[in-house]
């Protein structure tokens, strides 16, 4: 029988927030630390979202760590948004340089994990059944790694081959002379679609809702702004940190509706031709007043109708069901255009859903469309799916899972009331997901390890959130997303995209730079609203 291994904290996930815990816990605190990790190689969604046309949609000098000023000096982008490979080489350059690997046990997943309650510690269980205990245990796992394919009847039926975007083959798939199926337009759908048709000889999208995307203007990256971006590094990331998102954009002309209709256009067009997901932020009030809203929406639909040549298409791919920016905005390069390919049709399934898969397709509205490969760019469970897919035990054996039965609760999205000593990365209750993924993450990270040094400091060896703050916290969560549209949206921040799941608004809207705030103000209050003893 295996001993069970004994480390100071343990760390699930090797994606990005993983690899900086293990950096910070080990080699500023100098604690023995484990990471386990699923897949054979760190980089987390940047490992498995190989999907043709994956890029990330936050620009590559942002989208980068910026605790260690040689590292960001050193590394060189190639294009304005980094392509999924390039992020991937960057994570594993990051985990070489910084000797991460020699921590990080790989093709191992953490099934379950209990505090014991007498010694302050947490075991968990490996999916090989062995065990491990830690003082601390940190969850890297990722809002974006459940992936999800609906249950279709007759999935099992089907033929050929089928792929999940968030689950490609690394060995990459070759469509050439296939007919494709691709279901869903989210972000994935987005930047897959135009890249498959290239290849592919037919792409048929099945698009349950229209989502709004912006062109990305993606383009090679000069010297010249990689040097002037590097020289000022210092400031711009102090700027992103206070910023609302992660990202400095350019500031709001005012209230839409206040702004002289001229000058409203004029900025709608300077942002679409400067590309990005800044577009959305052009006014002051798009995601808090509808009328507001449809100023920048009717702007895209207008867009839409100009790219776009036939226009029943055109009017099928011009969301009309949701606010702007409540659903995540999409980027993209060629989306709309690839519609004018003759190789390219659009099944909209607003009216009739997917009846069924068979073996050789899709039957939509009573009409088999036959097809070779289907892509299923459907989502993910999103936030809650990574977390309540391990069976965290708290205090008396309650489970995480059934604290969230009505949706998750938290305190600042990084600790849970009867979960000591259980740390949570950008998890429901935190900005995460509305903001750069990777500023988040660096905030979160070096809190928690501010607050172990505290402990260890002041000989403390249990850390609990209390129930109190958890609730004001979930109320306060609530009520900053309740004077937005964001509730509008049947989107995956809403937990809407899943059957069954609580309809709860998951991330905190209250700005990635306010968060901060509060956050470092709760540890100067000696970790006001957690019990230390
Ligand atoms: O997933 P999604 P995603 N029948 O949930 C459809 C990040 N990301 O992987 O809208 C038919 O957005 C579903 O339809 P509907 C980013 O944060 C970032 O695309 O529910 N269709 C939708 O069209 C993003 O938001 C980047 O009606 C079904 C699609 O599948 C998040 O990841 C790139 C269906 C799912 O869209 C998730 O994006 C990629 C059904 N039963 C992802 N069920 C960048 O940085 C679902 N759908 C650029």
């Amino acid at each position: 029988m295996r001993t069970t291994r004994k480390y100071d904290a343990i760390v699930i996930g090797a994606g990005f927030a993983g690899m900086y815990l293990l950096h910070r816990l080990r080699d500023d605190l100098g604690l023995s630390v484990r990471v386990y990790e699923r897949g054979d190689g760190v980089g987390g969604t940047w490992y498995w979202n190989r999907y043709p046309g994956a890029r990330c949609d936050v620009e590559s000098m942002f989208y980068s760590y910026s605790f260690s000023e040689e590292l960001e000096q050193e590394w060189e982008w190639t294009e304005r948004y980094p392509s999924q490979p390039e992020i991937l080489s960057y994570a594993n350059h990051v985990a070489d340089r910084f000797r991460l690997r020699e921590d990080i046990e790989f093709n191992t997943s953490v099934d379950g994990a209990r505090y014991d309650d007498a010694t302050d510690t947490w075991t968990v269980t490996l999916d090989d059944g062995s065990q491990a205990t830690a003082r601390y245990l940190v969850t890297a796992v990722g809002c974006l790694s459940a992936s999800r394919v609906p249950d279709f009847e007759g999935i099992d039926s089907f033929t050929g081959p089928t792929y999940h975007t968030g689950r490609w083959p690394h060995e990459g798939v070759d469509f050439s002379g296939k007919r494709v199926a691709v279901i869903g337009t989210g972000s994935s759908g987005i930047q897959a679609i135009p890249v498959i048709a290239e290849q592919a000889a037919h792409v048929t999208v099945f698009q349950r809702t229209p989502n709004f995307s912006v062109p990305a203007r993606n383009a090679p990256l000069s010297e010249d702004e990689q040097r002037r971006i590097k020289a000022a590094y210092r400031q711009l990331r102090a700027d992103a940190r206070a910023s609302a998102s992660g990202v400095v954009t350019p500031p709001a002309l005012g209230k839409a509706l206040e702004v002289d209709e001229e000058l409203r256009t004029s900025e709608l067009d300077r942002r679409w031709a400067a590309g990005g997901a800044a577009f959305v932020s052009a006014f002051d009030d798009t995601v808090l007043d509808e009328a507001a809203n449809r100023v920048s929406a009717e702007y895209v639909h207008e867009r839409i109708r100009e790219i776009v040549k036939d226009p029943e298409v055109a009017e099928l791919l011009c969301p009309k069901d949701h606010p702007i920016g409540t659903k995540r905005i999409c980027v993209d390069t060629d989306y709309y255009a690839t519609y004018n390919r003759d190789n390219v049709t659009l099944v909209s399934l607003r009216d009739n859903p997917i009846e069924r898969i068979t073996s050789t397709g899709l039957r939509v509205g009573g009409i088999d469309h036959e097809v070779d490969a289907i892509v299923f760019a459907t989502g993910y469970d999103a936030m809650t799916g990574p977390l309540n897919a391990i069976d965290i035990r708290g205090l008396d054996g309650i489970a995480l899972r059934d604290e969230w039965a009505d949706g998750p609760r938290t305190y600042l999205g990084v600790a849970a009331a009867g979960f000591p000593n259980l740390f949570m990365v950008t998890a429901p209750g935190s900005p995460s997901v509305l903001s750069n993924m990777i500023v988040s993450i660096e905030q979160h990270v070096d809190w928690i390890t501010d607050a172990i040094a505290h402990a260890l400091r002041a000989g403390i060896v249990r850390i609990e959130a209390e129930r109190q703050a958890q609730d004001d916290w979930v109320e306060h969560v609530n009520e900053a997303a309740s004077h937005t549209l964001y509730p509008r949206a049947a989107s995956w921040y809403m937990g809407a995209n899943i059957p069954g799941k609580p309809r709860v608004f998951m991330p905190y809207l209250g700005g990635v730079g306010a968060y901060r705030k509060i956050c470092d103000e709760v540890a100067r209050a000696g970790y006001r609203g957690f019990t230390l003893t």
